[in-house]
């Protein structure tokens, strides 16, 4: 069974959001594996967005990221990285359509970074690596 690693970031902890995403996602018939309630360091996040590192917002991301704990989760079910990207809605909350987790709670702040809620891995392999890293 296929499984992917869901992050509510720190504006989505901060906001009382957690809840909320837990319910989208055991409401889809998702099934949560492993969930945790962490605080996220440089090098973890170093690892995480590997492929983010030297773009203009790595660094306003990675403060945010550090800003407040996140939750880390594993979702498990048949193609759950597609389904919960499309639960999660486009990646800009204003551009996020109406019905998903982005387009419903979140908005643009005009801060450097999109603080959008929640993250999701985005294949298979990126849900296996990052799983590894979330939880070892
Ligand atoms: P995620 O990885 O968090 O599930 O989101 P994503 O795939 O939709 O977006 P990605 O391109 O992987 O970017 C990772 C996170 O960086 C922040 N971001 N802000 N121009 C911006 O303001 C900008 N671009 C990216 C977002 O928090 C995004 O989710
Ligand atoms: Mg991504």
């Amino acid at each position: 069974m296929e499984r992917t690693l869901v992050l509510v970031k720190p504006d989505g902890v901060r906001r009382g959001l957690t809840g909320e995403v837990i319910r989208r996602i055991e409401a889809k018939g998702y099934t949560l594996v492993r969930l945790e309630l962490r605080e996220a360091t440089n090098e973890l996040l170093a690892e995480h967005y590997a492929e983010h590192q030297g773009k203009p917002f790595y660094e306003p991301l990675v403060e945010f990221m550090l800003s407040g704990p996140v939750v880390a989760m594993v979702v498990e079910g048949e193609r759950v990285v597609e389904g919960f990207r499309s639960l999660a809605g486009a990646t800009d909350p204003t551009k996020a359509a109406p019905g998903t987790i982005r387009g419903d709670l979140g908005r643009d702040w005009g801060l450097a970074v999109q603080q959008n809620i929640v993250h999701g891995s985005d294949s298979p392999e990126s849900g296996a690596r990052e799983i590894g890293i979330w939880f070892p």
